[in-house]
């Protein structure tokens, strides 16, 4: 069945006119009264733009369909800020072992919290460390990695990694999984190198999964391990110069179910809907870009990332130094499906471009943003 490039179904039409009416000029709105004509029941319609974001906005957002959310998220009351989840890298404590080995330590611990995850919409999530999603683990292959997990959320919970380890750490039922006030410690090597993802794996695993449990599990490659492609793999290991001279920053596809019927009301890149189109991500045009791109969207099967004006290169999984992809400009993933875009600005002149799901409807709900390319980022 076709549907039209603005029109919501009616269970989500229906849940925004009440989030409208709740909340007042704080929710949904529209700068583009022309293409509102089947939204009759919104009273916000026709608000203006009243902040300095949809200013920025502009054009743009007319051109797609008109669909921002207005108004600002209160950051500090949540505790992160989407703008420093980007690049926010937790190395955890590093330590050397007697034999020789690095290990590094981590820790994570579980929080019941109240989010706003667009103005004025609030979403009762479940939390590591207090944030969704929870921290980018980084570490460098090789390692052995240590996982310090306490859990003071109201559920049992665990930390299951995407990556190679034992049964025993495997974070499922029987393997790790914590009860309410209890703690376990996953220990394990990181490998492969790629970009990975951890989540909980209590059960209803979607349950668990759409309230928040989720994070970045990156692992550089070791560049002694990997003679052929030492550059490159020098250039993904953090705190290299080789790495210095990228702009790397991690992204988080997710989406919130929040009337709780099995389907998603919002979506985003690192939980803020329509965040990095309100405050577009600053970039250089003489560096090139990186990103660490995570699905973890709950209940729609697949999502994507669709860069305007621009091509990039993609490593499916992060675990290969050559690209899997080369030169496109849409990327889809599965669920935990993950990989790294490479791509830079440098034959380009400055201005916004966006970047966005081109699921249309996920877009407007949410999963859009903009790249804000300078001379030089200052
Ligand atoms: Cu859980």
């Amino acid at each position: 069945m076709l549907r039209s490039w603005f029109r919501f179904d009616p269970g989500r039409r229906r849940f925004f006119s009440l989030v409208a009416a709740a909340v007042g000029g704080a929710a949904w709105a529209a700068g583009n009264a022309s293409g509102q004509t089947s939204h009759g029941d919104h009273a916000q319609q026709e608000t203006p733009p009243t902040n300095a974001a949809s200013a920025i906005m502009g054009d743009h957002q007319i051109a797609h369909g008109g669909m921002i959310t207005v108004g600002e998220v209160d950051n500090a009351r949540n505790g992160f800020d989407p703008d420093a989840l980007l690049t926010d890298w937790d190395g955890g404590i590093v330590e050397i072992l007697p034999d020789g080995m690095t290990l590094r330590t981590f820790e994570v611990e579980v929080e019941d919290k109240e989010i706003e995850i667009a103005p004025g919409v609030f979403f009762p999530a479940w939390t590591y460390n207090g944030r969704v999603p929870g921290p980018s683990l980084r570490a460098k292959e090789g390692e052995r990695l240590r996982i310090i997990f306490r859990n003071f959320g109201s559920h049992q919970h665990s930390m299951h990694f995407h990556g190679i380890h034992a049964a025993r750490m495997d974070g499922v039922p029987g393997a790790g999984m914590v009860e309410p006030g209890g703690e376990f410690v996953y220990e394990f090597d990181a490998k492969p190198f790629g970009c990975h993802l951890y989540h909980c794996h209590a059960f209803p695993l979607t349950r668990h999964m759409h309230k928040g449990m989720y994070g970045a599990f990156i692992i550089d490659p070791d560049p002694a391990l990997h003679p052929e492609h030492e550059e490159v793999a020098r250039s993904r290991l953090l705190g290299t110069p080789e790495n210095a001279k990228w702009q790397e920053m991690m992204m988080v596809m997710n989406g919130f179910d929040t009337n709780f019927d099995g389907e998603n009301e919002f979506y985003a890149a690192n939980t803020i809907a329509h965040c990095y189109a309100k405050k577009p991500i600053r970039v250089s045009r003489n560096m090139p870009v990186r990103i660490y791109l995570i699905n973890v969207t709950e209940f729609d099967p697949i999502n994507s990332f669709h860069l305007h004006a621009n091509f990039f290169d993609y490593f499916d999984q992060g675990t290969t130094l050559t690209p899997t992809l080369k030169t496109v400009d849409l990327i889809m993933q599965c669920q935990a499906q993950r990989g790294i875009l490479e791509f830079h600005f440098r034959d380009h002149e400055p201005g916004l471009y966006m970047f966005h799901a081109h699921q249309s409807e996920l877009a407007e709900l949410g999963w859009m943003g903009m790249f804000d390319v300078v001379e030089d980022v200052t």
